[in-house]
C-alpha cells in the first residue's frame, strides 16, 4: 500500500498545546452563548428556563450547564427559526433527512462556509492531499453536504477536483482512470461497489493512480477499510460530519488510522449518557454532542447527534493535539443510512398512513448485496385488500414504492404480506432488521 506522507494543513493550530487550545475555546464558546441568546429565541428561553445567563459561561468547564439542543428543534424551527443572523448574511442552505417528509436545514454564513472548507482542506492534507493531487469527488452535490464539502476542501488545498457527484459507475471508472485520480471521496459502501465493478470492467487496479481516499457520511469497519484498500491499494481514512453542525470535516482520521481528530477549535465535543444526558469521562461510550463555537449562521449548542462513539485524548502519533472519536458504533434513535441517504422509519410510517388498503404494520429490512445497500419494506395488506385483485395489489406496490423513492429519497423494494403476519410487539415496535453488521468496532 502507498504510504501517505504525515502533512499538516494548519500545523500551529491542529498540533496546538492543549492550554492554548483551551483559551481559544474559552473565548469563542462565551461569544457563541452570547450571540445565540442575544439572537435566537429558542436558546433565550431554553438558557431562561434553565437560569443560566451568558455571564455563568466562563469556558468549557461550563458547558455542562447549557441545555442541549435537539434534531426536532431544528424540525420545529424549521427553516429559520434558529438563524441567529438577519437573512442577508445567510449565504448557503444545506439539508439532509429529518424524522418527517420535511428535511433539517442549516443556514450558513460566508464565515460558516470559510469555517468549513477549512476543517475539509485538514482532513484531505492529513490524507495526503496537495497541489499535486486530483480528487474525484463522489459524493452526491446538491442539498447533502458531501459533494459540495469535499469540494470547496479540495479547490482550498489547490488540488484539481472533478465533481463527478454520485452515480453512474462506468464513467465513474472510466474518469479515474483516464484523468489519473489521486484520491477519491465518497461514502464508503460504494467505494467498495466501484473496487468491485474496477475488475469486472476489465480495468488493471495497476492503471489507477489513486493513493487515497476520504470516506464518510455512513458507518463502516475496519473490515471494510481492508476491502477498500485491498481493491484500490490506497490508504482509507474516515471522516466524520453532519449537516447541523458543518458537514464533512468535523473529525477526520489521519496516517495513524486510530480515531478522528474532532477540530476542536471550531467544535467542542463530550460524550454523555444518552438516557440521563450525564457528561460522562473520555474513553466511555456514549452519545457525542456537539457545540460549535465560530459558526455564526445557525451555531448548535449542545447538539446531540444521537451517534455513539468514545473520545481520546491520549497523544496522536501524528503529533495533532485534538481529541479523537473513535468510529461510531451505533445509534441512540432508529436513523438508518441507506445508500448514504439518512432515513427514519417514521417516514415510511407517514407513507403507509396514507395509502388506503394498507395496515400501519411494517418491517424494514435492510441487507448489503454486493457492496449495496438493499432496502425491504414489508407492509401488511388490510383483510379487505387481500382479497383484493392482483391488477390492485400491484398498484398498491408500486404506489407506495414511488412515495417512499420520492418521500425519503431511497428506493425500496416493497412486499405486501397477508393481514396480521407481521409480529406486533408488547413493548416499542421493532420495525428494523439491519443484517449489514456496521455496528461493530
Ligand atoms: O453525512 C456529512 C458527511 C458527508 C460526512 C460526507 C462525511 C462525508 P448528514 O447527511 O447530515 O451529514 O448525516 C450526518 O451521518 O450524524 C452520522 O450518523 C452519519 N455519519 C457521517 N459521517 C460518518 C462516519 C453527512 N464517518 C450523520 N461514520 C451523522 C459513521 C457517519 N457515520
Amino acid at each position: 500500500m502507498k504510504v501517505t506522507e504525515n502533512k499538516i494543513y494548519n500545523p500551529e493550530i491542529e498540533c496546538m498545546d492543549r492550554e492554548s487550545l483551551k483559551k481559544i475555546q474559552d473565548e469563542r464558546l462565551k461569544e457563541t452563548v452570547a450571540h445565540v441568546y442575544n439572537n435566537v429565541p429558542l436558546y433565550k428561553k431554553r438558557m431562561d428556563e434553565a437560569g443560566v445567563k451568558p455571564e455563568d459561561i466562563k469556558g468549557t468547564e461550563d458547558l455542562y450547564k447549557l441545555p442541549f439542543t435537539n434534531k426536532t428543534d431544528l424540525r420545529d424551527e424549521f427553516p429559520y427559526g434558529l438563524l441567529a443572523v438577519p437573512k442577508e448574511e445567510i449565504v448557503r442552505i444545506q439539508g439532509s433527512s429529518g424524522t418527517t417528509g420535511k428535511p433539517i436545514v442549516s443556514g450558513y454564513t460566508e464565515n460558516d462556509v470559510e469555517v468549513w472548507t477549512e476543517m475539509v482542506a485538514r482532513s484531505l492534507v492529513a490524507a495526503g492531499a496537495g497541489k499535486d493531487d486530483i480528487v474525484q469527488v463522489t459524493y452526491g452535490y446538491g442539498l447533502f453536504t458531501g459533494g459540495l464539502g469535499a469540494h470547496q476542501g479540495a479547490s482550498r488545498v489547490g488540488a484539481v477536483v472533478v465533481p463527478m457527484s454520485s452515480g453512474n459507475t462506468q464513467r465513474q471508472l472510466m474518469m479515474m482512470h483516464d484523468l489519473g485520480a489521486t484520491m477519491l471521496c465518497c461514502t464508503p459502501s460504494y467505494a467498495i461497489f466501484l473496487g468491485e465493478s474496477l475488475k469486472e470492467m476489465g480495468y488493471d487496479p495497476k492503471e489507477f493512480k489513486l493513493k487515497s481516499g476520504c470516506f464518510g457520511a455512513e458507518p463502516w469497519t475496519e473490515e471494510m477499510r481492508e476491502k477498500m484498500e485491498e481493491l484500490f491499494d490506497i490508504n482509507a481514512y474516515n471522516i466524520y460530519g453532519l449537516t447541523e453542525i458543518a458537514g464533512p470535516g468535523v473529525a477526520f482520521e489521519c496516517p495513524a488510522k486510530a480515531g478522528m481528530h474532532i477540530n476542536e477549535d471550531h467544535v467542542l465535543a463530550e460524550i454523555v449518557d444518552p438516557a440521563t444526558g450525564e457528561p460522562l469521562p473520555y474513553g466511555e461510550s456514549g452519545e457525542l454532542v456537539l457545540t460549535t463555537i465560530s459558526k455564526t449562521g445557525m451555531p448548535m449548542i449542545r447538539y446531540r447527534t444521537h451517534d455513539i462513539c468514545t473520545l481520546d485524548v491520549t497523544p496522536c502519533a501524528c503529533g495533532r493535539t485534538h481529541v479523537r472519536m473513535s468510529r461510531i458504533t451505533g445509534r441512540t434513535d432508529d436513523m438508518l443510512i441507506i445508500r448514504g441517504v439518512n432515513m427514519f422509519p417514521s417516514q415510511i410510517e407517514s407513507v403507509l398512513l396514507g395509502i388506503q388498503g394498507v395496515a400501519p404494520h411494517y418491517m424494514l429490512i435492510v441487507d448489503r448485496v454486493n457492496s449495496t445497500d438493499r432496502l425491504e419494506v414489508q407492509v401488511e395488506l388490510t383483510d379487505a385488500m387481500f382479497s383484493d385483485t392482483v391488477a390492485d395489489i400491484e398498484k398498491i406496490q408500486k404506489k407506495i414504492t414511488d412515495q417512499i423513492k420520492s418521500v425519503v429519497g431511497v428506493a425500496a423494494n416493497v412486499k405486501l404480506v397477508p393481514p396480521k403476519t407481521i409480529p406486533r410487539s408488547e413493548g416499542k415496535a421493532k420495525r428494523i432488521i439491519d443484517n449489514r453488521g456496521l455496528t461493530s468496532k
